[in-house]
């Protein structure tokens, strides 16, 4: 699949729009098919602009593919691309089309009149409206009624989005009538995703940190690609999914990548022309001591003029080059990265320094609130790490320059399969707030095991910090100040994700990020149409069946009751129940002969609980009313211990792990059906069977060692009397 480098149609239509798909890589959830609906009919596109030339390339390609027609007004000037009266298939040429609107035979094109006024005979009309309408930035109206259905942008991006959503609908985009225009909008301004991409290859983490999917689809062993088909390619991927930001380098930023900002910022010119036409701001990820390290400052003391001074001149040479970049990304005093604190200066002084920079061209700095001491001492039970963000950071509530995002993990510890919610999300009402997700699957089956996180991501967005009754405390409004932003796990496996199924993942986030309310199982849905055309109701069954509960299925295998991080240090694939436990990482579960669990409470415990405010505070604190799923998160309990469900956390740590184990078979026996290798093609299914092997395998792997790790501390045998060992 490739792109089209959208081009404006004044002089050569949208001629390059359609080049042959290498057959070797999935087209993701853009497959031609997805466009058959678009692509077999009559489409005005109207407008003008970078954007609407993007649309318009897509209309072009689509119809070039399916059959259709199309007709481009706006701005002075009409292309056209009819194919079915045997014209060129790939739009107009450039001697097809004059500057005065008109085509060159002298009449307009399908009955459409320069300036867009009529919708002539078009069966699609895709136009930029402008404001009004109840529309807001990026967002669109879409109307099936009359002859035509329309889809009107408040803006060149509204277009762009509503085109795609017109593209998501397929067929029924058109014939039904609806009752008027709906409006859609997205509820979050800024829509992100972090690559943790290095441009040189590290020692120890690889072209991509934490990535299961192969390369980079940028970087190449110390160098931008080149062949950047695939960024290309990824960047329309992410606008049909509702992405309009990116950061093309790992947080974690090495000596090749600090380069990214001076001299090699010519790389970062380049993503940014290919983010460009679809909507998506290019971010960087900078290292803190950047003036020392590309400088030659002797400091980076955030107060030092010469300091500031450097960061001013840097980044305005950043903003000549790129007019538009998104702004800076920054883990700093954080896992041994650079920081503020080592001159005596606080987050703020950090985050607002490089704001005064970036504010003036209309950036942001992202600043990361992970941050806590990694050098723990395990025997220490008084420092939890679960406190740090919320401690560091609830004292500058208020304090940040407005164009600061405080970018929050949504957990308090890193990314487990499941945590409850950082309460510094709920924290900090005077700053802006950005939530920080991980698509890529580093602590839930490394895309070798199938794990739907749109569930996890739903709860976390819907969970209110003030209680049920109080809509504005929802995760998802809070974060409407900064935005959503997730680690990708995209990379240059054929397939993107390694795990094919794991493709879902990266478009519910971002159909999540455009609405956090928005419900998991349509869109798989969703997905599953675009990505699958072929598959029918029954496929679609059988992809519910495997991946509705599928997180649910790996929480069961691995780490009980919340209690996470049992898993092997070196690579954080597959069990080993003490590997962290005499670490300094600060991630302990405190098993002993009589129970397990970290007492968090504020009564006997390190007083995370009393972190939230009510009703959660009270809900976490009590035994009596802590969710099950988060018990051993918050509190320190015997094996003998009743959960809500009735059963002992011994034998809740027996029974869901078996279950889990036979589940992860289960998955793997629903996708051994014919109708699904026909619906998803052979290739994909192969891998997808290949992949169900291994999570089998682990599954059982996880379920044995941490059976038999509780059966060898407590003595207590399993109920049932099944095998452990
Ligand atoms: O989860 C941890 C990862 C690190 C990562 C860090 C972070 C980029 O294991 O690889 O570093 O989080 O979020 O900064």
């Amino acid at each position: 699949m490739t792109a089209p480098t959208p081009a404006a149609p004044t002089s050569s239509g949208a001629a390059d729009a359609d080049k042959p798909l290498p057959v070797d890589v999935h087209p993701a959830w853009l497959p031609p098919d997805a466009f058959r609906a678009i692509g077999s009919r009559r489409v005005h596109v109207h407008g003008s602009g970078l954007l609407v030339d993007t649309v318009t390339s897509e209309v072009a390609r689509a119809c070039a593919l399916h059959g259709g027609s199309w007709v481009r007004t706006g701005d002075g000037v009409t292309a056209d691309g009819v194919t079915a009266d045997g014209a060129t298939a790939d739009g107009a040429t450039a001697d097809g089309v004059t500057a005065d609107g008109a085509t060159a035979d002298g009449a307009t094109a399908d009955g459409a009149t320069a300036d867009g006024a009529t919708t002539g005979s078009a069966d699609l009309v895709l136009r930029v409206a402008g404001p009004g309408r109840g529309t807001g930035p990026e967002g669109y109206t879409l109307h099936r009624g009359g002859t035509a259905t329309v889809v009107e942008g408040h803006d060149p991006a509204g277009l762009l989005y509503g085109f795609f959503h017109a593209v998501q609908l397929g067929e029924q985009a058109f014939g039904a009538h609806d009752a008027g225009p709906q409006v859609h909008g997205p509820a979050l301004a800024r829509r992100m995703l972090d690559h943790w991409d290095n441009v040189a290859v590290h020692p120890s983490m690889g072209q991509v940190e934490r990535g299961y999917a192969g390369g980079s689809i940028f970087w190449r062993a110390g160098r931008l690609r080149e062949d950047l088909g695939r960024a290309a390619d990824y960047a329309r991927l992410l606008a049909a999914c509702g992405i309009n930001a990116v950061s093309v380098n790992n947080v974690n930023v090495h000596r090749t990548e600090a380069l990214l900002l001076t001299e090699r910022l010519d790389d970062v010119v380049t993503l940014a022309d290919l983010f460009r036409p679809y909507g998506i701001r290019t971010h960087l990820a900078v290292t803190f001591a950047a003036p020392v390290v590309l400088g030659g400052l002797p400091t980076a003391d955030p107060l030092d003029p010469a300091v500031r001074d450097w960061w001013r001149r840097t980044t305005e040479a950043v903003y000549a080059r790129i007019p538009d970049f998104g702004g800076y990304l920054v883990k700093a005093d954080s896992e041994g990265q650079p920081g503020p604190h080592g001159y005596g200066r606080t987050h703020v002084d950090g985050a607002d320094m490089l704001a005064e920079a970036v504010a003036p061209h209309g950036g942001v700095v992202h600043w990361r609130a992970f941050v806590y001491n990694h050098r723990q001492d395990w025997r220490d039970r008084r420092t939890d790490r679960a406190n740090a963000a919320y401690d560091a950071f609830t004292p500058h509530d208020g304090a940040f320059h407005d164009a600061v995002v405080v970018q929050v993990k949504h957990g308090p510890i890193d990314f487990q399969p499941r945590e409850p919610v950082s309460p510094l999300i709920g924290a900090m009402p005077r700053t802006r707030l950005a939530v920080e997700l991980q698509v890529t699957q580093e602590y839930t089956g490394q895309q070798r095991h199938v794990c739907y996180l749109a569930p996890m991501w739903s709860q976390i967005l819907r969970f209110r910090f003030r209680g049920d009754a109080d809509e504005g405390s929802a995760v998802g409004r809070i974060t409407r100040g900064g935005g959503l932003v997730a680690v990708s796990n995209v990379g240059d496996d054929r397939f993107w994700t390694g795990h094919p199924l794991a493709q879902a993942n990266l478009y519910a986030y971002g159909r999540l990020a455009w609405d956090p309310d928005a419900d998991p199982s349509a869109l798989l849905d969703a997905w599953a149409a675009l990505t699958f055309p072929a598959a029918g109701p029954d496929v679609v069954a059988v992809l519910h069946a495997m991946m509705d509960r599928s997180w649910l299925t790996y929480e069961k295998y691995t780490a009980p009751l919340g209690i996470g991080f049992m898993v092997d240090p070196s690579g954080h694939y597959g069990p080993a129940v003490d590997g962290y436990e005499y670490s300094p990482w600060g991630t302990y579960h405190f098993a002993d002969r009589d129970g397990v669990g970290v007492d968090r409470t504020l009564a006997t415990g390190t007083g995370f609980a009393g972190r939230f405010p009510q009703p959660w505070s009270q809900v976490y604190e009590s035994l009596d009313t802590c969710p099950d799923e988060v018990l051993l998160f918050f509190h320190h309990v015997p094996y003998g211990h009743r959960l809500q469900n009735g059963s002992t956390v011994l034998q809740h740590i027996y029974d869901t792990h078996f279950d889990g184990a036979r589940e992860a078979e289960e998955l793997a026996a629903r996708w051994d059906d014919a109708r699904v290798q026909a619906a998803v093609g052979p290739d994909l299914h192969a891998r997808v069977r290949e992949r169900l092997a291994e999570q089998v395998h682990s599954a059982r792997e996880w379920c044995d060692q941490v059976n038999s790790y509780f059966y060898r501390k407590s003595g207590v045998p399993d109920a049932h009397g099944r095998p452990i060992y």
